[in-house]
């Protein structure tokens, strides 16, 4: 995002024409994210894209899940190797393809999520509790990034409330601060700011107490029917389908529960373009964009590129604009 003030995404690369370039680039032994750098650094850089010995994600495992009909959105679906070949995962570099081609080994076995911080319970629990423990549901969300491409998903989980609540939350607790997995030897954007964009890891993320325990906020282990794949934050990551998608925070590890607003990764990078709140706003341009629209990306190909307007709240006002009554959205973007 910060770092690429070309745009790559605000609204000028279809998907279609992305996927192209990719494969020239591929075929040049080059991505966008080398071509501006010096030739060391391209050096360790092609060294590393060209591991094609890199392995490939084994298929998701299929989940138990129920409906819920009110959760079942009457849209269009993005087609799901759009869902997991058009990804942000800077762990695994910055281009939309790199997390499909660099993430298939991430170690999902014997993951651990560790709850603490201002709870009566803390706790650490494993993937597999996790998923016997909550009843699976699937829910259709649209999901908006704050680059201006947006997508409906049809997304595997829980409610993060459910989680919380487990852990009892005592009365000094006011924000919920979440964590992903810091692990330089798998993810090579920790150790390379070429390839992981100059973030600060590990990537951390939060929300208002009352926005987590919001029945819309789903802690999500799956998509179209199974696991989730490792570039879309195997094997738990967050949803606030409301916010725009860098609060959707991937491969979680810890979830801490403080007294004090928590720091967020893109807030620490551009804290002018990327407040704590982030709640879809098509009044409350990005500096270096308009937000009023947005690319969808369906089934179609480059030539049918859906603009369409966005939504207050991403379509989610009803809901959660309650949340939010006396507060200034344009001051707390
Ligand atoms: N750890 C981590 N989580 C992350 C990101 C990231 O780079 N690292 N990117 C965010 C952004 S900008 C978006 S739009 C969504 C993308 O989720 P998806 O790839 O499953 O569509 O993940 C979010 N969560
Ligand atoms: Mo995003």
């Amino acid at each position: 995002m910060k770092k690429q003030p070309k745009l790559t995404e605000a609204d000028v690369t279809p998907e279609s024409v992305f996927y192209q370039r990719r494969k020239v680039l591929q075929a040049l032994g080059l991505t966008t994210a080398s071509l501006a750098l010096s030739t060391r650094a391209q050096a360790d850089l092609l060294s590393w894209f060209k591991g094609n010995d890199r392995p490939k994600a084994p298929p998701g495992n299929p989940l138990e899940f129920s409906k819920p009909e009110i959760w079942q959105a009457n849209l269009p679906l993005t087609p799901e190797e759009k869902v997991s070949g058009y990804n942000n995962f800077y762990e695994f570099g910055l281009d939309k393809a790199d997390p499909a081609a660099n993430a298939g080994g991430l170690k999902t076995t014997g993951w651990k999520v560790k709850i603490d911080g201002e709870v009566a319970k803390p706790m650490t629990l494993d993937i597999d509790d996790l998923l016997k423990r909550f009843p699976l549901e699937q829910r259709i969300y649209r999901m908006r990034c704050v680059e201006a491409w947006s997508m409906v998903v049809p997304w595997i989980g829980f409610e993060l409330g459910k989680l919380l609540k487990l852990a009892e939350p005592n009365s000094h607790a006011r924000y919920v601060a979440f964590q992903t997995l810091y692990d330089p030897e798998q993810m090579p954007g920790q150790k390379d700011r070429f390839i992981g964009g100059g973030l600060q890891y590990p990537y951390v993320e939060g929300l208002r107490l009352d926005e987590a325990m919001h029945p819309l906020a789903l802690l999500t282990v799956g998509v179209y029917g199974k696991t989730l794949p490792p570039q879309n934050g195997a094997p738990l990551r967050l949803i606030t389908p409301w916010k725009y998608g860098f609060k959707g925070i991937k491969s979680i590890v810890q979830i801490n529960l403080t007294r004090e607003q928590p720091p967020t990764t893109w807030n620490l990078s551009a804290p002018d373009e990327y407040g704590f709140y982030a709640n879809v706003n098509p009044h409350v341009d990005h500096p270096r964009w308009s937000q009023a629209t947005e690319r969808f990306i369906g089934a179609g190909g480059i030539l049918d590129v859906q603009r369409q307007p966005t939504l207050l709240f991403n379509g989610y006002a009803d809901q959660v604009a309650s949340l939010y009554r006396g507060l200034d959205l344009r001051e707390n973007f």
